[in-house]
């Protein structure tokens, strides 16, 4: 293929040849780690508020020695853990030390009910949790009483560690728990190829340098803070400021603090930011990077009236890491997110217009749904990713909608079956349905359509305090509207654009 006609071509540095670049040369990112922390081990690399900064080395020995008490606890390659955790070095080093043994990391959000982690706990079948979470410890415990769970201090008997590092490309590395375009939560698989080839490509599109450092507050156990921020961090040989949760002081007080150079936002973060009083400071970063759910135009552009901040906007998925950004090197356009990263390939479906892609970064395919996995891909192994686009004439994308049902809120996914299901089993509940409504904060808040059983008017705290123990809170309702039925069409489908 002639380079320069290649759609990711605007990514790559000057005097890079892309089709010289090759994504997995490292092979995976324990690998890939391993060369950095053995290059310069005295070199910072993480910290946290508890810990302080932890070097290169540290990070090698801690990890090692995490991954003897793990293997000494009975895992063996292939076995899955839960990692449910606010972020803190500690995690870090049991997340990596079970990369390095072969394990599969089951990241899950710390804010899932006891319902949501059973659902995880019986489909990954995990060997082990780590958990930071005293009542999420004891319900773990419960749902699985042979599972080990252990803090992420990872209290567990010292013993030698076996050879480490010693993946192939195409062993499984993460579930990450996503419900793709329908139904119940499923584990994308994604190997450690997967994982090194979407760090990769972000590292060499947003020129990511080992002297830049990064402000994380994103949290752990989803992929934008996991596979971009934590994974990309350690494969540049950069450093990043781990926060335990995010507010606009806190990620700028750790920018001058400790000379920061990258913070990577979903939008609400930067809908904070720009609403802070100190929004100016954010010019001192070198990039602000931007996604999980739509930035609008309009606080993109007040990003760059009050900070000179041109937020850089991408696009990922779980299944598939990152997939289009806007140029490091060239116009950052509001409202669309830009082009293909190094090595994916993306085009529209001809019919809906549906964002196909391909690549090194996109999954292996579900754990253990064969059908699920088969529907998600083509013929030609296109993953379909439920999003719908449109390119401009020089190929950069816009997302104009999704064909699947998603509500995004303060970029988390919430997918509106799982909160209709439950607020159905309301005995003042005949029939409900769940929509995204637009709110500027939080990109969508999720409403309620209810049609009451007879003589009955649930209020909105009645359907949250239900949905308490079943739903992570930021799925509940934030309003509800009573009607007196839900418009369908002949299939009995629900036609959601009609309520509004
Ligand atoms: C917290 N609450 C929420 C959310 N977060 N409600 C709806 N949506 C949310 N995202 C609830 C809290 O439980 C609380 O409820 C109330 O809102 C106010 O909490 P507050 O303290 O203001 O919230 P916060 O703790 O500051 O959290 C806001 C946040 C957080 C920092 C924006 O949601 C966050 O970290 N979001 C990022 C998620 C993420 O990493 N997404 C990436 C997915 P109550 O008042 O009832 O107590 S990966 C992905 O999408 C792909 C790969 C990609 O492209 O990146
Ligand atoms: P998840 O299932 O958590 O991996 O969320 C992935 C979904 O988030 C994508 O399929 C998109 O619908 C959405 N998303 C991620 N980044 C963006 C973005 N920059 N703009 C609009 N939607 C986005």
């Amino acid at each position: 293929m002639n380079a320069a006609s290649r759609a990711d071509a605007v990514h790559f540095p000057a005097g890079v040849d892309p089709d010289e670049v090759d994504l997995l040369g490292e092979v995976s990112l324990p690998a890939a780690w391993a060369r950095r922390w053995a290059a310069k081990p005295s070199t910072p690399t993480l910290w946290d508020a508890e810990t302080g900064w932890v070097s290169r080395g540290d990070l090698a020995r801690r990890t090692k020695a995490a991954a003897g008490r793990l293997f000494g606890a009975g895992l063996r390659k292939g076995d899955r853990v839960v990692f449910s955790a606010a972020a803190s070095v500690d995690l870090v080093v049991a997340h990596v030390a079970a990369l390095r043994l072969g394990l599969i990391a089951v990241p899950v959000n710390g804010a899932y009910q006891r319902a949501e982690l059973a659902h995880i706990v019986g489909d990954a079948d995990p060997r082990a949790a780590v958990v930071d979470d005293p009542e999420r410890a004891r319900w773990l415990a419960e749902l699985a009483p042979e599972m080990t769970v252990v803090s992420p201090r990872l209290d567990l008997d010292d013993a030698a560690a076996p050879s480490l590092d010693l993946m192939d490309s195409r062993d499984p590395a993460l579930l990450g728990y996503t419900s793709g375009t329908t139904g119940v939560p499923k584990g994308a698989v994604l190997t450690h190829g997967n994982l090194l080839a979407g760090a990769e490509s972000v590292r060499i599109a947003w020129r990511w340098e080992p002297e830049d450092r990064l402000v994380l507050a994103l949290p752990l156990f989803h992929m934008h803070g996991l596979g971009v921020g934590l994974h990309g961090t350690l494969l540049s040989g950069a450093s990043a400021v781990l926060l335990r949760g995010f507010s606009p002081d806190a990620v700028l007080d750790a920018a001058n603090a400790h000379d920061a150079t990258l913070f990577f936002g979903v939008p609400t973060m930067y809908a904070r930011l720009a609403q802070s009083p100190r929004v100016g400071e954010l010019s001192r970063l070198r990039l602000c990077v931007a996604g999980s759910a739509p930035l609008s135009a309009e606080l993109h552009r007040r990003l760059e009236e009050a900070a000179g901040v041109r937020a850089l906007e991408r696009y990922g998925m779980t299944e598939t890491i990152m997939l289009v950004s806007n140029p490091h090197d060239g116009e950052r356009r509001a409202g669309t997110v830009g082009f293909p990263l190094p090595g994916v390939e993306m085009r529209l479906a001809a019919d809906t217009g549906e964002v196909l892609v391909r690549g090194p970064n996109v999954f292996a395919g579900y754990w253990r749904r064969p059908e699920a996995t088969e529907e998600a891909f083509d013929d030609e192994g296109w993953f379909r990713t439920g999003d719908l686009g449109e390119l401009d004439e020089a190929g950069c994308l816009r997302l104009r909608g999704r064909a699947k049902e998603l509500v995004i809120s303060g970029g988390l996914n919430i997918y509106p079956r799982e909160v209709e299901d439950a607020l159905r089993t309301h005995p003042d509940v005949n029939d409900a349905a769940v929509t995204g409504t637009p709110d500027a904060q939080w990109g969508e808040i999720v409403t309620a359509w209810i049609v009451p059983a007879s003589g009955k008017s649930p209020q909105l705290d009645d359907m949250r305090s239900h949905l308490d123990g079943v739903c992570a809170d930021f799925k509940h309702p934030r309003r509800l509207h009573l009607v007196d039925e839900l418009p369908r069409n002949a299939l009995g489908k629900v036609q959601k654009h009609l309520l509004s």
